[in-house]
């Protein structure tokens, strides 16, 4: 309430165009199908302001529910969110463990309102090494939206691209020694088969915030085509405004695929 207050008054004062006005425009032309989010800055975020960085990751998790909002009101098909990588083991144990935490925190918090608002609730990642806390969590949120049928949250959670290539493709080489394929079987098609993200569409849009321009070992097999969008701002700053302009500025683009 207090935020949508005080983009009113900004609105009024800078003359700016309001929110809803844009978010109707946005409809006329094509909205990605697939929006995928590398949700950086939270620990710098809290550093920033001399706190711990687990204030920071708590305020990133309240950005997750707004931007889960727009997205399914804008009738984005998925929305893929990097909350954990494999690298991610390697921060200070209590900051892992907190981090373990957060999911059931959220879906505690917001899976009543996902169930709500028809979004069905997906996880990527090496889902065995989580604690089982965070597993039972994480499963019945699956579990309890799986025939939604409104926007795919698709969380990568203990997610890393090459590692998803290499067990995909052992699992490949496996089908192949046991004759369920030939190698002229092997194309484009048949190895997303075998990758995490097998039955979603590549993303159109991937958004990294906090100013860093790597991937990161994310989807690298999946963004071959996917237009790229950045911003300094931290997530936790991250607003519905912000990402409406990431949609328009994707729009504003032309998408060749090599062609003319
Ligand atoms: C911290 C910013 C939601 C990134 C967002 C375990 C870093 C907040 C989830 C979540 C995290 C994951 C799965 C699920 C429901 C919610 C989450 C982690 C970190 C890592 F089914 N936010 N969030 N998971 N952060």
């Amino acid at each position: 309430m207090l935020k949508k207050f005080q983009r009113w008054k900004k609105e009024q004062q800078t003359g700016e165009r309001p929110l809803s006005d844009r978010k109707n425009e946005l409809l006329k032309y094509e909205v990605p199908q697939h929006i995928a989010i590398i949700m950086d800055g939270n620990g710098r975020w809290a550093q920033k302001r001399s706190l711990p960085r687990m204030i920071g990751h708590h305020e990133g998790m309240k950005v997750v529910r707004t931007i889960t909002k727009a997205a399914n009101n804008l009738g984005v098909k998925v929305l893929t969110l990097y909350a954990f990588s494999t690298e991610n083991w390697k921060r200070p144990k209590i900051e892992v463990e907190f981090l373990m935490k957060l999911p059931e925190e959220f879906l505690g918090t917001f899976l009543p309102e996902l169930i709500e608002e028809n979004v069905q609730v997906r996880v990527m990642g090496h889902l065995e090494d989580l604690p089982p806390h965070t597993l039972r969590a994480v499963e019945k949120a699956m579990n309890e939206t799986k025939h939604n049928t409104g926007l795919i949250l698709n969380f990568a959670l203990n997610y890393g691209s090459r590692a998803e290539m290499v067990e995909g493709i052992k699992r490949l080489a496996a089908d192949y020694q046991q004759n369920q394929l030939e190698i002229e079987d092997i194309n484009e098609e048949l190895i997303s088969s075998y990758l995490m993200s097998k039955e979603l569409p590549d993303p159109d849009l991937l958004i990294r915030t906090s100013g860093e321009l790597r991937l990161s070992n994310f989807m690298l097999w999946q963004l071959a085509y996917t237009e790229f969008w950045f911003t300094d701002t931290l997530w936790p700053d991250f607003t519905e405004e912000d990402f409406v302009e990431a949609i328009e500025d994707f729009q504003h683009r032309g998408r060749r695929f090599g062609g003319v």
